[in-house]
Parts: C-alpha cells; structure tokens; sequence
C-alpha cells in the first residue's frame, strides 16, 4: 500500500470522496436504445433500479455512459448521447446517496450534466475532444483522466509501446498539463492506466504489474478492468465467465494502492475491499 502524497478529500459537486478508503464505482450503461420511444419510462426505471442495487450493495460512485467505446460501435450524435445520460443523472442525483460519474467526452453532455448533479467527468478520451477542456474547466468537477491511443475504433490496430506504463505515465502527465492550461489543477484529477484501451494483453498484464510507477504523478489512480478481454484472454473465458478473474484483479489493484474500482459485480468487489480493509487495519 502507498501512503497518500495527496488530500484524501476529493470535492465531487455536492458529495466528498474520500481517498483515504478505497471505493467501487459501479457501471451503469445508457445502451443504444435504451430510451426509444416504446420503452422510455419502464427502461429508464430499470436502469434506475439497477443503480440503487449497486448503491445499496456498496458502490460510492456510478458511472453513467452513454456512448459505447467497444470497436466497431456506432457513433453517437452529442444530443443523442445527451438524451440517453441526461435523464439517468436527473433521476440518480434525485433518488441516489451517491456520487454520479459520467463517462463522457462530449462537452455538451459534461456541461450539462454537471448542472444535472454530476459529481465528476470521467473521459475516456481525456479531455482531447474541442471544447472538452473548457467544458470541464467550466463544470468546476473533479475529471478522470484516461490514457488511450487513438479512437476506440481503430485503437487496436497494432499498438507498440517501448515501455508501456513509461509510456502511459507520459501521456497523463501531459494530460494534466493541459489541463492546468485551463485551470483544472492537478488536485481536481482522477489517472486511469485505461486497461483495454490501446493495449495488447502482453501490454495490459506489463501495465498492471508496474502501476505503482503512476503513483509518482501523485494523483489517486483509478483501475477499470471489469470482464475485460484482458481476464478473457488471459483465461480463456468468455465474456460471462470473468467474475473471477476481474475479482483477482481488483484485489490486486487495491493493494497497489488503487483508489477507485470500477465494475459492473459491485456487490462481489464490495467483500474484497472489506475484506482486505479487515486484514490492513489488523495490529
Ligand atoms: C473504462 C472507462 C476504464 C474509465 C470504459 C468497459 C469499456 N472509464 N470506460 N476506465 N472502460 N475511467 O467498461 O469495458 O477502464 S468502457
């Protein structure tokens, strides 16, 4: 475990994160139709239902995203992606203790989320997009940085690192340069090695072993590997069948000094980081 060089207390909108504890974030996806017309009201309430479930299983945060990064989805206009996310933060932030992450490169829906009651920007693309630096400057929210090469959909294509986690380390420093740029200070910001994005499975198990190097930009880390084809691959299990895997990573995760988990098995993540926590506070 690695002591903090960092304030534990993370202002998210209206709620605080504490980064002295370790903490689940539980997804939650505003998929393709989601909300089209026949089913609005009754799938909007069952994606509803389903973050109260995570909430009351443990999670401290939900990442709402309503647009999907795996390769080959369809691109999604910024008012579409507005109209899936837009209705689960209003309802979240109106029924929910929790803190709502939206998982978003798209300014738009930054700004208007915040005004929604989002607690923090969590962009895949880092904040690379026009416009999404000064959307988020202007939210005044904490924002998760994420390394990734290129576009979800062509970020597979054959990616070569020297040094995979020197490299990814590069990357978000420069990324937090440009924030500071615009007035997002380094105390307002959330690294992501950005497991799955970019990477071979050489290149995610490389990068997992030696994430305590990030540790030195001095920023609270936070590890996305739930179901990913990383488990998939590593294991030769389909998508279904990663529970495991995705749990032995997150414990491994939390004691490289990993702040935030986020998964889609909340309730399974919760018991490892109790049960870890019961072990470390131990005499
Ligand atoms: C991540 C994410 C991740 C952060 C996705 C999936 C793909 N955001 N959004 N980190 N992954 N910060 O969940 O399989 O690893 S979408």
């Amino acid at each position: 475990m690695t002591s903090e060089q960092y304030p534990t207390r993370l202002p998210c909108g209206n709620r605080v994160l504490d980064l002295a504890h370790t903490h689940v974030m539980g997804i939650l996806n505003a998929t393709p139709d989601s909300f089209s017309d026949g089913g609005r009201f009754s799938q909007l309430d069952a994606a509803l239902r389903h973050a109260e479930g995570m909430v009351a299983a443990g999670a401290t945060l939900i990442d709402v995203g309503g647009e999907s990064t795996r390769p080959g989805a369809r691109v999604v206009s910024p008012l579409e992606e507005l109209e899936r996310v837009a209705p689960l933060v209003e309802a979240i932030h109106r029924e929910l203790d929790v803190i709502i992450s939206v998982d978003t490169s798209t300014p738009a829906v930054m700004r208007e989320t915040a005004r929604l009651g989002a607690g923090l920007i969590n962009d895949v693309r880092s904040l690379r997009r026009d416009g999404a630096l000064d959307a988020a400057a202007a939210t005044g929210l904490p924002v998760c940085l994420m390394h990734m090469l290129g576009e979800p959909g062509d970020m597979q294509d054959n990616p070569q690192y020297d040094n995979v986690t020197a490299a990814v380390a590069t990357f978000l420093r420069e990324r937090m340069d440009a924030c500071a740029s615009v007035g997002i200070e380094a105390d307002r910001i959330i690294l992501d090695p950005g497991f799955g994005f970019a990477k071979t499975l050489a290149h995610n198990l490389s990068l997992f072993k030696h994430m305590e190097a990030l540790h030195g930009l001095g920023r609270p880390l936070l590890v996305g590997v739930s179901r990913k084809s990383m488990i998939g691959l590593a294991l030769g299990r389909p998508v279904d069948e990663r529970l495991y895997g995705g749990l032995a990573l997150a414990a491994l995760a939390m004691t490289k000094g990993a702040k935030i988990l986020r998964v889609h098995d909340v309730a399974e993540t919760v018991d490892v980081v109790r049960m870890i926590t019961a072990v470390e506070s131990a005499e």
